[in-house]
């Protein structure tokens, strides 16, 4: 039998939580954002900026107004806004060569040589997502904050990708504590543009779906100490593939001195381990190679036990999902 004729109804008895079908039932994450996505946490650096808390208002109201298969919005941006922009940049161009994984590196220069990346100007979203169109099928759509760590993966399921789009505050642009656009385009948009990693992204959104939540506390952690903060060996070296080190240039030095802990990679360790979301890691996990990085990861979605089987069907951009008894 087939669990795709089952109702809404029918499946919450199943006690499956909840998820997208389509690509359009990501609209209904619209408001769900974390606190210190529409509201910013106290200790945030722009908390007690008004002048900051009303540009972003602006900037987040266009997320709010989007629907599935609309032009993504654009943004004018600031001259302050710009020169956060071109700092940050600027700084970590010269840690990349030594700090960056070799996969990255060959993204972000390519993303330079399409004049997408320039330290001049901060990207638009619709260009980078037309850019990852063509890499690999993943495409962006604007968020308003940080979104549960269910509704950010199970995206990940349909090859796209949550991006914010106002820039961190200007008093801190070598750190921020939640994700602005520096660190969606510098950190995450490079490693989307790989298309192992790019499959590897997917498999970790179809095993989130409909997962318990005590699954989706353990994809979330691994989550957070690959696509995140994942360090890798590369020609007798580390390297960095993780992107909140890729767009942070504070933390990204930090992380090669000898204050952090630094462990192998297991995936059944790391999925247990908490984590600190608003500061500099205490420990980060280190992956043999990048490719050990994402072979790990896939046998550990295979993992995730659910009573039933999912398929993604790229030419209707739906799930489909089946009955594995
Ligand atoms: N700390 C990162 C940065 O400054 O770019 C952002 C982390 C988002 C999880
Ligand atoms: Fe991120």
């Amino acid at each position: 039998s087939s669990l795709e004729g089952l109702n809404d109804t029918e499946f919450a008895a199943e006690k499956v939580p909840w998820f997208p079908r389509k690509i359009s039932d990501l609209d209904t994450f619209i408001n769900k954002v974390l606190e210190f996505g529409k509201e910013l946490s106290s200790d945030h650096p722009g908390a007690q900026d008004p002048v900051y808390r009303q540009r972003r208002q602006e900037i987040v109201e266009k997320a709010r107004m989007y629907r599935t298969g609309q032009p993504l919005p654009r943004i004018e941006y600031t001259e302050k806004e710009k020169n956060t922009w071109k700092y940050l940049y600027t700084r970590l161009h010269d840690l990349y060569p030594k700090y960056a994984c070799h996969n990255y590196r060959q993204m972000f220069d390519l993303l330079e040589q399409k004049s997408i990346f320039t330290p001049d100007e901060i990207p638009q979203i619709e260009d980078i997502s037309n850019f990852l169109k063509e890499r690999t099928g993943f495409t962006l759509r604007p968020v308003m904050g940080q979104l549960s760590s269910r509704d950010f993966l199970s995206s990940l399921a349909f090859r796209v990708f949550h991006s914010t789009q106002y820039v961190r505050h200007h008093s801190d642009p070598l750190y921020t504590p939640e994700p602005d656009c520096c660190h969606e385009f510098l950190g995450h948009v490079p490693m989307l543009a790989d298309p192992c990693f790019a499959e590897l992204a997917q498999e970790i959104g179809l095993a989130s779906l409909g997962a318990s939540d005590e699954d989706i506390k353990r994809l979330a952690a691994i989550f957070w100490y690959t696509v995140e903060f994942g360090i890798c060996r590369e020609n007798g070296d580390i390297r960095v593939y993780g992107a909140a080190l890729l767009s942070s240039y504070g933390e990204l030095e930090y992380a090669f001195t000898k204050i952090p802990e630094k462990r192998s990679f297991e995936p059944s360790e790391v999925a247990n381990q908490t984590y600190p979301l608003t500061e500099y890691q205490p420990i980060y996990f280190i992956t043999n190679s990048f490719c050990d990085a994402t072979s790990k990861l896939r046998d550990f979605s295979m993992t995730i036990e659910r009573p039933f089987q999912i398929r993604y069907d790229p030419y209707t951009q739906t799930v489909q999902v089946f009955d594995s008894k």
